[in-house]
């Protein structure tokens, strides 16, 4: 085991209008106030020319088969894992706004026997595995009072509360393990000291000293 202590790698999860930009961007500035170094990412990353194709999609300017659009959304997160992996080994945190826990549930949530859970996780496998994510819960009625839908591709009723069901189902498989469940439907700064608290835990902690795991 080496002494050497690697940045952690940190995901902020949760449906549409729980709060995950606002509480992302509260994290990185947190932590840089603590002396870290620390990288700010989101998926979808638009600016790649995969991004810019999930982007075309998401705002209904191209249609995608279900299968191709999960598996670019996966690519997207492929192109920029070696940044991860580097920044992290290099003592560099890294937070991001949505990971492959989004890209699972929101697939899935379409309903088709031929894209189940299971299918849709099967691609992730192998990415950096995150020391914590942190699953911003909501209800779908506290969600609407923050604002009402946007034109986007999942922006629905329907499909929210599917995501949010599928999203309890992921809770229960391995990747449970790494999630930490937050009400957000408190006040941004109760939820933000909430945040804090377990992200400042995770800093201290001794699973930092080993190798970056990545998802099996
Ligand atoms: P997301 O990235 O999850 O879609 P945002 O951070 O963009 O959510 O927040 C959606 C809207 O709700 C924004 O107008 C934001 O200011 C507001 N908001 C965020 N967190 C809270 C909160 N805890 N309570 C009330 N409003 C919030
Ligand atoms: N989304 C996001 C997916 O369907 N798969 C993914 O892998 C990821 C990362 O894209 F509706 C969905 C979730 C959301 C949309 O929204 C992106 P934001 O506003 O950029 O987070
Ligand atoms: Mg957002």
């Amino acid at each position: 085991m080496s002494t050497h202590r690697r940045g952690a790698l940190i995901v902020i999860e949760g449906l549409d209008r729980a709060g995950k930009s606002t509480q992302h961007a509260r994290v990185c500035q947190n932590l840089r106030n603590q002396g870290h170094r620390v990288k700010s990412m989101r998926f979808p990353d638009r600016t790649t020319p995969i991004g810019e194709s999930i982007g075309a999609y998401l705002r209904g300017e191209s249609q995608q088969e279900d299968h191709v659009i999960h598996l670019l959304f996966s690519a997207n997160r492929w192109e920029a894992a070696a940044s991860i992996r580097t920044a992290i080994e290099d003592g560099t945190t890294v937070v991001i706004d949505r990971y492959y826990y989004s890209g699972i549930v929101y697939s899935a949530a379409k309903g088709r026997d031929d894209l189940s859970l299971r299918w849709a996780r099967e691609p992730e496998v192998g990415l950096p595995r995150p020391d914590l994510c942190l699953f911003l819960d909501v209800s779908p009625e506290v969600a609407a009072r923050r604002g009402g839908f946007g034109n986007e591709k999942y922006e629905t009723s329907v499909m929210q509360k599917r995501v949010r069901e599928l999203f309890y189902e992921l809770v229960q498989l391995r990747d449970g393990e790494d999630i930490e469940i937050v009400d957000a439907g408190r006040g941004i700064e109760v939820v933000e000291r909430d945040i804090m608290e377990k992200v400042v835990r995770l800093m201290a902690h001794t699973k930092l000293t080993r190798h970056l795991r990545i998802m099996l």
